[in-house]
Parts: structure tokens; C-alpha cells; sequence
């Protein structure tokens, strides 16, 4: 079993378009274990984009993550992390394939709607950063077993 990070950028929030993307990450069988809105502070967005410091894009980034409030998410669920990515499609939205969630929903690189951990380092490291141990739930749902009946639920 494996969690990650979610974070429904702030285009996805003012767009309306919460309710669709937790709703394709329901329907895929993963489990919401963590969940709330925030607006994210500088401070946050530089320790979560570290990695990206000096780039060009950065500042720009920056200014966009906390121009207005997200809701991030813990998703739990067999190779979550990687089925996730899968979804959400390549950065740019505008080369993203169609049925993922930039695919479907973008046209930009910077305003492409979501994020999901890359890696299981980056999974703890963000989720660490994101939630409080006290914010993330362990529960089991009847309807796992169906979903994958050989994942360790
Ligand atoms: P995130 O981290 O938001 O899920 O995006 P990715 O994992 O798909 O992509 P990334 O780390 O390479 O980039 C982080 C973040 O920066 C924005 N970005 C990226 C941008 O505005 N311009 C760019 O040229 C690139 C490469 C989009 C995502």
C-alpha cells in the first residue's frame, strides 16, 4: 500500500473543478486518507518547490500556488503514487494525453490543475510537510477487496 500527495492547484479550485477531480480519484478505487483546503503560504510553497529554486519558472510558480487556496489531498492505494501520475498526464498540459486529467481539463505547464508526489522518498517528504500524522486516516472500506482483491488494504 502506498500514499501520496495531492494538491488540486489553485486554477482547479477557482475552476470549479474539485468535486470532478476527487470524483476520478474515487471512481479509480483509491482511498482519500487526508483532506483539506489551505492557502498555502510562501513559506510553504518554497519548502514543497525547493527542489526547483533558480529555474525560471520558480517565481512564477510561486506566485501561482499561493494566489489563492488548494485542497490537498493524502491518496492511499495499491502503486498509488505511480497510478496517479498516470492520470494526472505529463506537466505541460497542452502535450498531455487525452484522458488524464491535464489532457482533459488544461492548456498550460504552470496552471495544470494538479500535483502528485514523483517517488515514495517524495511522498513521505511531502506528505510529511502537507499533514499532521493526526490528519491522516487509516480505515478500511468494504468495497477495497473488490477493487484489488491482492492489495494489502
Ligand atoms: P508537480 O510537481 O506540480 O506535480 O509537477 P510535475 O512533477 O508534473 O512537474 P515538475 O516537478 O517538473 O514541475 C513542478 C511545477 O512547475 C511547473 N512548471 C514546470 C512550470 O511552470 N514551467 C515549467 O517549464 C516546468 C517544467 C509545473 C509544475
Amino acid at each position: 500500500m502506498e500514499r501520496t500527495l495531492i494538491i488540486l492547484k489553485p486554477d482547479a479550485v477557482q475552476r470549479g473543478l474539485i468535486g470532478e477531480l476527487i470524483q476520478r480519484i474515487e471512481r479509480r478505487g483509491l482511498r482519500i486518507a487526508g483532506m483539506k483546503m489551505l492557502w498555502v503560504t510562501r513559506e510553504l510553497a518554497e519548502r514543497h518547490y525547493g527542489e526547483h529554486k533558480g529555474k525560471p519558472f520558480y517565481e512564477p510558480l510561486l506566485k501561482f500556488i499561493t494566489a489563492a487556496p488548494v485542497v490537498a489531498l493524502v491518496v492511499s492505494g495499491p502503486e498509488a503514487i505511480q497510478v496517479m501520475r498516470a492520470m494526472m498526464g505529463k506537466t505541460d498540459s497542452k502535450q498531455a494525453a487525452a484522458g488524464t486529467i491535464r489532457g482533459d481539463f488544461g492548456l498550460s505547464n504552470r496552471h495544470n490543475l494538479i500535483h502528485g508526489s514523483d517517488s515514495p522518498e517524495s511522498a513521505t517528504r511531502e506528505i510529511t510537510l502537507w499533514f499532521a500524522d493526526k490528519e491522516i486516516f487509516d480505515y478500511k472500506t468494504p468495497t477495497a477487496e473488490w477493487v484489488d482483491p491482492d492489495a494489502a488494504w
